[in-house]
């Protein structure tokens, strides 16, 4: 058994869509604990105008009832309230009635950095538009809200994912940026506390829980790097220095002293904290718009300007939380299984006895 997850959904059309599939039967979810989550990702410092016309709210319409997952698929729908304002220019089938309202226009002049280029070229696309409404980072929202839902099933067995932003001085980069009409990147950092040892497994690569969680934040928008605890600084250390040595006492079990490896070893939890950073590139749109080629004519031009973001680093911070937890979860229910959610927690209890764990406290 293991837990599935499909999305859908455009940037300016009606809704995001998420399908989770492998959900235990009898886990509570909290509509408000998603609609937290999906508001934090709406915030921070940096975020486009667009953010003051979505205020995300989660929708259930399969999968759950009242309040209980079924253990059937769970599908769940975040609307673009900015839709109203695309009726005609994102409407799924052909329009009606007068051209009207955003998204009219054909996009030819592809941003650097961007899916505009490669989209377009790839699909055979005349406008631009239809390769850059699902590349873009809105799709996050979906990803958010099926990472919820994980960070639910996950606090039944005293895992707890937490992201933030690594470093100083976001408002000031910003704010600098924006004067320049430019854009900024950054690097955030998920913790995940709790996790026992054995998740993930080193039988094959798909297995490995590092390959996963690199994977996971690799496929979220504007992402250009993750490593797992010091990453690439441990390239430069020696062995002496690199690994976490092993300790045991009758209070604590077996334990370290370090965790370099960031809670993971040959591509399984080791039971020390999960530490992963994902590195994120300046948004592409930018306000000073960078050189292109119109694809219709040929002629070079001036890259497509329109609203976005200055930054989304804090965004990201909320976004990584969420793929991170759903991987964990996703590794938990193959470790622990169960088809009732008390078979879970009955499996993860009986875990933690055969191999004397002790979560650690934080
Ligand atoms: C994005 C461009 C902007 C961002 C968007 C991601 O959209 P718009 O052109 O509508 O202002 O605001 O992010 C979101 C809408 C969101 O909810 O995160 C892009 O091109 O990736």
């Amino acid at each position: 058994m293991t837990l599935e997850l499909v999305t859908a959904g455009e940037s300016h059309g009606p809704a995001l869509v998420a399908i989770v599939t492998g959900l235990p039967a009898g886990l509570v979810l909290e509509r408000e604990a998603i609609d937290r989550d999906l508001h934090r990702r709406q915030e921070g410092y940096g975020r486009s105008p667009r953010q003051r016309i979505e205020s995300d709210e989660v929708e259930i319409l399969a999968g759950l009832r009242h309040g209980r997952t079924l253990g059937t698929p769970l599908a769940l729908v975040v609307r673009n309230r900015d839709h109203a304002n695309w009726e005609w220019g994102m409407s799924p089938w052909p329009p009606e009635g007068e051209a009207s309202g955003k998204g009219t226009k054909e996009v030819t002049l592809p941003r650097p950095g961007h899916a505009d280029l490669a989209g377009a070229l790839k699909y055979g696309l005349s406008d631009i538009r239809d390769a850059l409404e699902r590349a873009s980072a809105r799709h996050t929202a979906a990803i958010v809200a099926a990472g919820a839902v994980a960070k639910a099933l996950l606090a039944t067995i005293g895992i707890g994912v937490e992201g933030r932003v690594v470093g100083e001085g976001l408002e000031q980069r910003v704010d600098e940026a924006r004067a320049d009409r430019d854009t900024v990147g950054g690097v955030v950092e998920v913790r995940a506390y709790g996790v026992p040892p054995g998740l993930g497994s080193y039988a094959t690569k798909a297995d490995r829980l590092d390959a996963r969680l690199a994977a996971t934040l690799m496929g979220t928008q504007a992402v250009k790097g993750v490593e797992i605890g010091e990453g690439f600084e441990l390239a430069g250390k020696r062995g002496s220095q690199a690994h976490d040595e092993i300790y045991r006492d009758d209070e604590r079990g077996l334990y370290r002293e370090t965790n370099h490896a960031g809670g993971i070893e040959a591509g399984v939890s080791n039971g020390e904290e999960i530490v992963v950073r994902a590195a994120m590139k300046p948004l592409p749109t930018l306000m000073r718009p960078l050189a292109s080629v119109d694809l219709q004519t040929g002629n070079p031009g001036e890259a497509l300007v329109e609203r976005s973001d200055t930054a989304a680093v804090e965004a990201l911070a909320v976004v990584a939380e969420g793929c991170v937890a759903w991987e964990l979860a996703r590794a938990a229910r193959e470790k622990f299984g169960g088809d009732a959610l008390g078979d879970l927690l009955a499996a993860h209890k009986a875990y933690l006895e055969r191999i004397d764990w002790r979560p650690r406290t934080r």
